[in-house]
């Protein structure tokens, strides 16, 4: 009898990974792990992981988190998972400029995108909410406006002190975000955007955000779409959940938004986000939301469930949209048992418990 043997030809992924501070440590770890299994399980691809020692203590060392043309060091990658940034005994400023926007910005990674719905076993602190209510993701505009680096500070020390941070929004800046924004939302079953800005009191950018709008919504007749002031909108999250799908703000708006969506799912431990850029000129940055959360660091508690989710963002932003699937169907299981839940949801779950919970769910799905 001969034997018919079928060579697969297996696809190699250059994934660049920086934990970072923190618990980004401990999550990328998670994530990384998951990734592997996926990888082994699926048997059509791997990951070639290289990782990156950048962060804080590199600052304390050598005086800055990343070299100074690090952005560079990553251009030849198919993706980035990025764990936290910041620590109690360095200024956030430094940490934040030193390290993500530093990565963000090179990049020009300018669509921030944070799915947000209440997944199974997660019980919203909003009383009578189900994920039938909640199933949102934000678009934070994530090269401009408020996260500009415009501005300074002189006369240090002096009664007549001045600091100004400028907003910055350019018309190229504001039309791509939105036009992404209704791409977006169009490909969701509601086709529905809600854009979200100042502009009664912001009477310069927002009101060409607002401008803008109008424009780009003539060439999606097919979305409804809506404008909401962002004090307005906080609002409306809480008290009417269902009435949105897709959301657009600026970099400093969606940033308070996204952080008040991942609290009302359930937890920020649980919340993803996509740094992109869209024409796959450079490549994209994945991170949980949430950041180093130092109060935590090293007690093996840190939720990777949000590590685990922008790590499905990844797989489908590099085209393994069935492996993002199973991760998202095995996240989705490790979610709905509440012994699995780390502390931030109620439980006492350790990282380690629900990594193997996930992987093993991943080795033993028939699908
Ligand atoms: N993984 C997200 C993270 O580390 N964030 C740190 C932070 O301080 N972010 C503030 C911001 O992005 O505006």
């Amino acid at each position: 009898m001969s034997s018919l043997s079928v060579r697969v030809k297996v696809k190699t992924y250059k994934i660049a990974s920086i934990p970072g501070d923190g618990i980004g440590v401990e999550v990328i770890d998670a994530g990384l792990r998951a990734l592997h299994a996926l990888a082994e399980r699926a048997g059509t691809f791997q990951f070639d992981v290289t990782h990156f020692d950048w962060g804080t203590d590199r600052y304390k060392r050598e005086g800055a988190l990343m070299p100074a043309d690090g952005a560079q060091d990553l251009i030849d990658f198919d993706a980035i998972l990025f764990g936290a940034v910041g620590a109690p005994d360095v200024p956030d400023h430094l940490t934040l400029w030193g390290l993500r926007l530093n990565i963000c910005q090179p990049l020009d990674q300018y669509a921030n995108v944070r799915p947000t719905r209440i997944l199974p076993g997660i019980k919203s602190p909003l009383a009578g909410v189900t994920d039938k209510d909640l199933d949102w993701v934000i678009v934070r505009e994530n090269s401009e406006g408020e996260y500009s680096g415009q501005g300074g500070r002189s006369h240090r020390g002096q009664p007549h002190e001045v600091a100004t941070d400028m907003a910055v929004f350019t018309r190229t800046g504001v039309e791509r975000i939105i036009r992404f924004a209704f791409e977006l939302a169009q490909s969701r079953p509601r086709k529905k955007l809600t854009i979200v800005t100042k502009s009664n009191a912001q009477r310069h950018g927002m009101v060409l955000w607002d401008d803008v709008a109008r424009e780009v919504a003539a060439d999606f007749p097919d979305v409804t779409w809506d404008k909401m002031l962002v004090d307005a909108m906080t609002v409306r999250m809480v008290m009417q959940p269902q009435s949105l799908d897709t959301i657009v703000a600026t970099n400093l708006h969606a940033d308070v938004l996204s952080d008040l969506a991942a609290a009302l799912s359930g937890s920020i431990g649980v919340a993803p986000t996509a740094n992109l850029n869209p024409g796959r000129t450079t490549p994209s940055m994945f991170e949980p939301i949430h950041g180093s959360a130092f109060d935590i660091t090293g007690k093996g508690i840190a939720n990777p469930v949000g590590t685990f989710w922008s790590a499905a963002m990844l797989l489908e932003h590099i085209g393994e949209a069935d492996a993002a699937a199973q991760l998202m169907r095995a996240i989705e299981s490790v979610t709905a048992n509440q012994d699995l839940h780390t502390p931030d949801l109620g439980g006492d779950a350790t990282t380690e418990k629900v990594t193997k919970a996930l992987i093993a769910h991943i080795q033993g799905s028939n699908d």
